[in-house]
């Protein structure tokens, strides 16, 4: 299995992981990088009665793929139905093998119901911290009304200091990009990194 010391870049071919609250905005993060390569594995509640009475989440898992010369990236989208946590919050080591880092985007719009939102993105952010993975916290929607800042949201989910929660607006794409680069950063810092990371700021 992989470790921050022991980076899969040499394996030319990367899996991050986008995970977050319903409607926190991964699907549009990962479009916002892949588009047009995106693949997707949505069902389309509209079509598939059985999930007629579902939440608006997409239950199905997600894929980006960017090809970049001989590095092929995979975003893998965290499904938000509750269903598929398993995927996410089990310790079975298949499950994060191959991953280089994830990222979690947490909506900055004050959500309906504020506590178990937030204790949800919390408990997001605890289960992936143990993962010893590299990860960065998207502080996303900065963009509506009333957002909250940076400084609220590390306060109210309890995110410490050396944690990077950075500001985003996933439909944007130089946004989706910055948070992306910034995962990078994390990486040690060895010529494939750099290269690596030349490439996704140019994205
Ligand atoms: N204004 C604005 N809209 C956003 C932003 N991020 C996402 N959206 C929109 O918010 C809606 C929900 O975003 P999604 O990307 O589908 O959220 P998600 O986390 O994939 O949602 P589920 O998969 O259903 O859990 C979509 O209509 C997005 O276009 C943002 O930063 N700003
Ligand atoms: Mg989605």
């Amino acid at each position: 299995m992989t470790r921050p010391n022991e980076i899969p870049l040499s394996n030319k071919s990367i899996r991050i992981v986008v995970a977050g609250c319903f409607s926190s905005g991964k699907t549009a993060f990962i479009r916002s990088i892949c588009e047009p390569e995106i693949r997707a594995s949505y069902y389309d509640e509209t079509k598939h009665a059985a999930f007629k009475n579902a939440n608006k989440s997409h239950p199905g898992l997600e894929i980006g793929k960017v090809v970049e010369d001989e590095w092929t990236l995979y975003f893998w989208g965290q499904p938000g139905a509750i269903l598929f946590d398993i995927l996410w919050f089990t310790e079975e080591p298949y499950v994060i093998e191959d991953v280089l880092g994830f990222v979690v985007m947490v909506s900055s719009r004050m959500p309906a119901h504020l506590q178990s939102y937030w204790n949800e993105a919390s408990s997001i952010i605890d289960q992936i911290s143990s993962k010893k993975l590299p990860y960065v916290v998207a502080a996303n929607y900065q963009d509506v009304p009333n957002a909250l800042s940076i400084e609220t949201l590390r306060s109210i989910l309890k995110i410490q200091p050396e944690i990077k929660l950075l500001p985003c607006i996933a439909i944007q794409k130089a946004s989706a990009v910055s948070v992306l680069s910034e995962l990078f950063d994390l990486l040690p810092d060895t010529p494939e990194r750099n290269l690596l990371l030349g490439k996704i700021k140019k994205f």
